[in-house]
């Protein structure tokens, strides 16, 4: 796959872009794509920069190599309270980067070669689809290494896969293989390592032959069920956006503008 166009230059991570698809690479393979504070606020600005591209309509999250997605916090960084960074600050900034993902209104696919383990694991589920390679395995080791996550990587995980599979996930912190991930609902779809791009971007272009709108809705509708008020103030927000361009909304505008009554009679009642 030759054809991706680089859009910004990064130093932990790679963004690319391909037509109406970006392309968010994790490029730590030498620590199998380990996210520190520096690579965590990179993505964050490169997910910013699609959701304010209107041109760009599905983002693909993905770890350079074959042999991870993401393994996690990068342990040699962890401070006390977070990971620290150039700045010296120790914050888990993965957590805005995990909600950012969800608010997002455009898909976000994730792209699993190998490992996807820890924090990395997380930001997998966080994704609204998951296309993973057959060589894809899926762990938390958080009870194991001195960490944990319980907000979307335990709360929404139970609500992915169950909750009896949930708490097997994190008390045990066993590995899962592709097949397995897959037969529990933790993952869309396993395929040949060597086609996973090429089924990634598949997927990518069926879904971007629909309705922007439409999928923006499903997707805010989701989250609205699992994420409560939070969830509920983006699927508001959405409506209110729609709710601007319409003439009724535009005449209480207008109305305020021109220092007059709103006229709101024409509009329709609708049942
Ligand atoms: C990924 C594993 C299974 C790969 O094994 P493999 O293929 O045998 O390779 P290794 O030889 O082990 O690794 C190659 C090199 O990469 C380094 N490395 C791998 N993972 C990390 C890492 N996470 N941090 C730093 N370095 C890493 C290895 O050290 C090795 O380097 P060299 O060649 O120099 O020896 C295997 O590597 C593995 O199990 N890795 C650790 C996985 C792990 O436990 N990750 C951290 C889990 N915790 C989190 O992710 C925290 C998440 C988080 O940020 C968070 C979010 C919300 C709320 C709370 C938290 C929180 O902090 O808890």
């Amino acid at each position: 796959m030759s054809e991706w166009k680089n859009i910004k230059d990064y130093s932990e991570i790679i963004f690319e872009r391909m037509g109406k698809i970006a392309k968010i690479t994790i490029n730590r393979p030498e620590k199998r794509n380990a996210f520190t504070p520096v690579t965590v606020q990179e993505m964050i600005e490169a997910f910013n920069i699609c959701r304010d591209d209107a041109t760009i309509g599905a983002i693909i999250l993905t770890g350079q190599g074959d042999l991870a997605f993401c393994s996690g916090g990068d342990q040699s960084v962890r401070g006390n309270g977070g990971y620290v960074g150039p700045d010296h600050i120790a914050r888990l900034n993965v957590l805005d980067l995990q909600h950012l993902i969800r608010i997002i209104p455009k898909p976000v696919i994730a792209m699993v070669r190998g490992w996807s383990v820890g924090g990395g694991n997380i930001l997998q589920l966080v994704c609204d689809l998951t296309i993973a390679a057959d060589n894809a395995q899926f762990m938390q080791t958080g009870p194991k290494v001195g960490s944990f996550d319980a907000g979307y990587g335990s709360a929404y995980l139970a609500r992915v896969i169950g909750h009896k599979r949930a708490k097997e996930v994190w008390f045990l912190c066993k590995p899962y293989t592709a097949d397995e991930a897959f037969q529990m609902g933790w993952i869309n779809k396993v395929v040949p390592l060597a086609d996973v791009e090429k089924e990634t971007i598949e997927w990518c272009n069926e879904i971007l032959k629909k309705s922007p709108t439409a999928i923006r809705f499903i997707k805010a509708a989701m989250n609205a069920d699992t994420d409560g008020v939070a969830g509920l103030q983006q699927l508001a927000g959405d409506s209110t956006m729609l709710y601007y361009t319409t003439d009724e909304g535009k005449e209480g505008r207008d109305a305020f503008l021109e220092k007059r009554d709103p006229d709101f009679d024409k509009y329709p009642k609708f049942p």
